[in-house]
């Protein structure tokens, strides 16, 4: 008999609502192993919120449901019971950071309920933080750890019947996009819970590409290869979002990129503005950058707003520009705050509502917060030409999060060097903090000195967050 696999999406009970967007790596993963011939499964693990709509944070995978979904159907929708494991002898973990945790319970409690299964991590934890899954030990230490592309290690390790190879084995595989011709599954029962609107439309999200050709000095993936998937791929993919969406009554529906630059260059952008208006969307949303924005102008955002786009996603990062050189967004080459004005006004002339994603940074005084509130103020007050489908005027909307320094960024080497004048880290042994997010739904402070006191940070952070218009 052939091995059998599940697919296992731990939760995320810091984000605001479980149910906004899909976790997408295993469905791809699924659609792999069925395009090969091996059966899966996929579990779904979300925590039910109280009637006040609040969530504890959570001890115990007890305090979990979770979905089982068989050959594209719910089968199952109840809390988290360990016995689901013994029917697979494949426990496919994808873990983001903030799921760590949760990973950590999961395989202790496969290794109880299943103790002849193997349990296989893979996700941006996995890549990004290698190290510390590899160094796990007793029942919460992984038999394979994944850090890259999980399609051929999965394969390699079904097709050769789950070879005991020692805990902490690491598969390091980089794929050929070009073989990944099944899109990602969209198992109408699970699609049926997601809650995410574009504007006024409900909306499903993907992803064309992997990688992205920036450098942020705060990111973890800057300059990882930009790798896209094959156009025929993500027509189907197109055509299977759209077929849940009407299989779920929805005349009019949109859908999201979520590539880190989702618009690259005006070629790309009419082709996918091409593909989404065949398949019928009304509207959509992606990702691009401020410096794309003003090179190209209407050659890059004209295909995408005449084919329904109306909100694009741009870290915009700050309005200081000493903060925009030290994040070193280009590699080398010069952006200027002005350009990120500049990019909205073109957005908002077209009809396009930006997201505007900025940060707070530990080096930053009086003069850079005020300039980033300057950036903040115009954002959500520049007009946006147009209505969403529900008749609203479009608006922008911002967001401000504090910079954590996280394991292997620059920002993490430079800081730590002590390069930055005014701003030192906590003792290294807390680099445990520097983890995102976590149980606590918190990274915690992990500065010792910083320009401002870390309270003149949070009101800067509250007050810009408290601009966001009520609708998006
Ligand atoms: C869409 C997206 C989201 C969405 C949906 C989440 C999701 N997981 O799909 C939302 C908005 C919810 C989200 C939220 C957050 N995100 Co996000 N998100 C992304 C984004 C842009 C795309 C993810 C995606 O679908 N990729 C496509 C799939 C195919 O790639 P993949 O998941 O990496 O999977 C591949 C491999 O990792 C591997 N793999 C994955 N799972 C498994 C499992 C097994 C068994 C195997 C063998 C292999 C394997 O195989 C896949 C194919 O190669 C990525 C950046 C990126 N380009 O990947 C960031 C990214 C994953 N997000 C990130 C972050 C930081 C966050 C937030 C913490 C942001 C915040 N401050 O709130 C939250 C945390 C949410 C959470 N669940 O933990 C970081 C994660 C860093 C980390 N250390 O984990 C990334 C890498 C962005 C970045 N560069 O910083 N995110
Ligand atoms: S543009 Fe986004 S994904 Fe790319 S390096 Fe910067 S923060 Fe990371």
């Amino acid at each position: 008999m052939k091995p059998r696999t599940l697919f296992v999406k731990p939760p995320d009970p810091f984000l605001q609502d479980e149910f906004v967007y899909q976790q997408l790596a295993p469905h791809y993963l699924q659609a792999w192993l069925t395009q090969h011939d091996y059966p899966s499964s996929l579990l779904v693990l979300y925590q039910k919120p109280r009637a006040d709509g609040s969530r504890p944070t959570p001890r115990r995978l007890g305090d979990f449901h979770m979905l089982l979904i068989e050959h594209g159907e719910l089968v199952l929708d109840q809390p988290f019971d360990g016995v689901v494991f013994a029917d697979y002898d494949l426990i496919a973990l994808s873990v983001m950071t903030p799921q760590a945790e949760y990973a950590r319970w999961l395989t202790a409690c496969a290794r109880r309920e299943a103790p002849r299964a193997r349990v296989m991590m893979g996700g941006s934890h996995a890549r990004y933080y290698l190290e510390q899954v590899v160094n796990e030990t007793g029942v919460e230490a992984c038999d394979y750890v994944v850090p890259h592309d999980g399609w051929r290690p999965l394969l390699d390790v079904l097709d050769a019947r789950l070879p005991r190879r020692g805990r902490g084995h690491v598969l390091s595989h980089q794929q050929d996009l070009a073989e990944i011709v099944l899109p990602p599954t969209r198992p109408v029962d699970l699609m049926s819970r997601y809650r995410y609107e574009i504007a006024g439309l409900p909306a499903f999200h993907t992803v064309t590409a992997l990688g992205c050709p920036f450098t942020c000095n705060f990111c973890e993936a800057g300059g990882e290869r930009t790798r896209h998937f094959p156009a025929a791929m993500i027509d189907a993919d197109l055509a299977a979002m759209a077929a849940a969406h009407r299989a779920l009554g929805r005349e009019h529906y949109a859908v999201m990129f979520f590539d880190d630059v989702g618009l690259l260059n005006p070629r790309q952008t009419r082709a996918l503005s091409a593909r989404v208006a065949a398949h019928g969307y009304s509207a959509w949303r992606a990702f691009t950058h401020a410096y794309l924005i003003v090179r190209h102008g209407e050659a890059l955002l004209g295909p995408f707003a005449d084919t329904g786009g109306r909100r694009v996603g741009i870290g915009l990062e700050t309005g200081s520009q000493r903060s925009l050189d030290l994040i070193n967004k280009r590699n080398g080459k010069q952006q200027r705050v002005e350009e990120h004005y500049e990019a909205v006004r073109i957005a908002n002339r077209l009809g396009i509502a930006v997201d505007g994603f900025t940060m707070i940074y530990p080096w930053e005084d009086e003069a850079d917060l005020r300039a980033t509130d300057e950036l903040v103020e115009f954002i959500v007050s520049n007009p946006v030409v147009g209505e969403d489908h529900l008749g609203r005027p479009l608006k922008n909307s911002v967001d401000s999060t504090i910079m954590v320094p996280y394991q292997g960024t620059r920002f993490n080497e430079l800081l730590r060097q002590g390069a930055v004048p005014g701003v030192s880290m906590a003792d290294p042994r807390e680099q445990g903090t520097l983890f995102y997010k976590g149980v606590d739904a918190s990274s915690g402070w992990v500065y010792r000195e910083t320009v401002l006191p870390r309270e003149r940070y949070l009101a800067a952070q509250s007050y810009r967050n408290s601009l966001r218009p009520s609708y998006r």
